[in-house]
């Protein structure tokens, strides 16, 4: 009696707290996913062993080691191409339903080719951590591309500016497939084609970290993404989706853009960041073409500009066709939220990007912040965001591909990133129950502190914290696994929850 009482009052406490710190106390849908994410260069190490090839970020850390925040690389990284075993372990360990990965092209081809040599050492590599997945009954979602192209590639063709590159990722993407398909359930072409080609092509921000025709190259890029993307599509759709039964589609990442007024300006500011962002590449493959303030917009400017078409390329009514409908789900990486803010457009100059879109973006000083300036704590942000992607993409299903949160690492103790995750999934849990949003996974970044590209080792996401000063590169819980575990156990966020 006494007892059930004291249980009782607990419970109603917790319930009480929970209402008071809105934590959303329904369970997950029965079939939802849970998954953990990493990718090839920030974590493998092993740059030029066993007959990989070099790659741009290669090539970028050892040529200007200055951009990278502390001088490092991904050569060693946290050395999970000797560590298969163990990276297992802690995959299993957390009790996820997926792992998501990503192939080194490099790796798999040394020159990036097909006609080059196949690497065995590196279809060995893969073959093993998909069948160990296999074997413990973790699905595989696999990346084929991300950021790490092979330099070759770059250094003849000039990477994603040239259209035979379309061809080459194919070849890739088919071999790809046959390879590995049969133990593959999600496909992703791409990571991120948004940071492929603006801070690859425009800001320099990533490799290959080309800034020379600005307002230019970024848009030529995402054209070739965008046609390799539908390539890659079109032959897992008609050479192996019948026998494999996996999905196929893209990552994209955006920020929530929330107008900072209800002025009908702002709004608008807010409405066009997301076009150019997200739109950029999710308007093609759901509608067909680029969304049409880009068209317009850029198109008025060149013209003023004095070029004699558009710096936005033109897709011909044959690629619309090839591009539109080519995802099985919308892949989302998702961090944090900006302002946007209406202003005058930018007068008539050199071209850029953010000319093009011209919106005042900004952070909101009272939002937590984490250890990568760019990145606040805005958990409300993930429920508008998808929100807005169900009524301006015909509902499709979402999966959230990454979202997390960084620190500087300084304790195992990481109470920070737990509340991230707990207030982001509750908000998932409003999309999906409230909005009706069609969210059937989610997948948190990332398995393991990691190289955070142009921060190096400064910025840490995982769940294990690595010693990277220590040669074994050991692996470490932080108190966060036990979090993620529990959510994915239970499926909920609270003690009890609402089934
Ligand atoms: C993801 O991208 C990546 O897929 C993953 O590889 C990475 O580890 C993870 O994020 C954590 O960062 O001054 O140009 O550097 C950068 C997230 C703004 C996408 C925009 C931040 C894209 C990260 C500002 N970006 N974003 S700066």
């Amino acid at each position: 009696m006494f007892h059930s009482r004291v249980l009782f009052s607990l419970y109603t406490l917790l319930q009480l707290w929970t209402k008071a710190t809105g934590v959303d106390d329904r369970q997950f849908p029965s079939n939802f996913k849970f998954g953990v994410a990493t990718a090839s260069y920030q974590v493998e190490g092993a740059w030029d062993e066993d007959g990989k090839g070099e790659n741009i970020w290669d090539h970028l850390t050892h040529t200007t080691p200055d951009l990278i925040y502390d001088g490092s690389n991904g050569d060693i990284a946290c050395d999970s191409y000797h560590k298969l075993e163990e990276d297992l372990a802690l995959i299993k360990d957390l009790g996820v339903d997926f792992y998501r990965l990503s192939l080194s092209w490099s790796r798999i081809l040394p020159t990036g080719h097909i006609d080059g040599q196949i690497n065995e050492a590196g279809v060995a590599y893969y073959e093993d951590i998909l069948t160990k997945l296999q074997e413990n009954d973790i699905q595989a979602m696999v990346t084929l591309y991300h950021w790490d192209l092979p330099q070759p590639l770059q250094e003849h063709m000039g990477g994603w500016l040239n259209d035979t590159i379309v061809d080459v990722y194919g070849n890739y993407a088919r071999l790809a497939f046959d390879l590995f398909g049969d133990k593959v359930q999600y496909w992703a072409t791409f990571n991120e084609p948004h940071v492929v080609c603006q801070q690859g092509y425009e800001s320099g921000r990533k490799a290959p970290a080309i800034t020379k025709a600005p307002g230019i190259d970024l848009y030529t890029c995402a054209h070739m993404v965008l046609k390799s993307h539908a390539k890659a599509y079109h032959i897992y759709d008609s050479e192996y989706r019948a026998t494999q039964k996996g999905k196929i589609s893209i990552v994209l990442n955006t920020n929530w853009y929330e107008p900072v007024s209800d002025d009908e300006k702002d709004l608008e500011a807010a409405e066009r960041n997301g076009q150019f962002s997200f739109g950029w590449f999710a308007n093609p493959i759901v509608h067909g073409n680029y969304p049409q303030v880009m068209i317009d917009r850029i198109g008025e400017r060149s013209e003023k500009e004095g070029f004699d078409k558009s710096r936005l390329p033109e897709f011909t009514s044959q690629e619309i066709e090839d591009i539109k409908g080519t995802y099985d789900f919308i892949g989302l990486n998702h961090y944090t939220t900006s302002l946007a803010e209406w202003i005058e457009d930018y007068e008539i100059g050199e071209p850029s990007s953010n000319k093009d879109i011209s919106v005042k973006g900004s952070l909101d000083d009272s939002w937590e912040s984490s250890a990568s300036s760019w990145l606040k704590v805005v958990p409300w942000g993930i429920r508008k965001l998808t929100k807005w992607i169900k009524d301006t993409y015909n509902n499709p299903e979402i999966i959230i591909t990454e979202n997390g949160f960084s620190d500087n690492g300084d304790t195992l103790d990481d109470p920070r990133r737990i509340n991230y995750y707990r207030e982001y999934l509750s908000s998932l849990l409003e999309a999906i129950y409230d909005d009706g949003v069609n969210v059937t996974a989610y997948t948190a970044w990332s398995l393991m502190d990691n190289f955070e590209w142009l921060q190096g080792y400064s910025e840490k996401f995982g769940f294990y914290s690595v010693n990277f000063s220590d040669p074994d590169r050991p692996r470490t819980p932080k108190t966060s696994v036990k979090y993620y575990k529990t959510v994915l156990e239970t499926r909920c966020l609270v003690e009890e929850c609402v089934e």
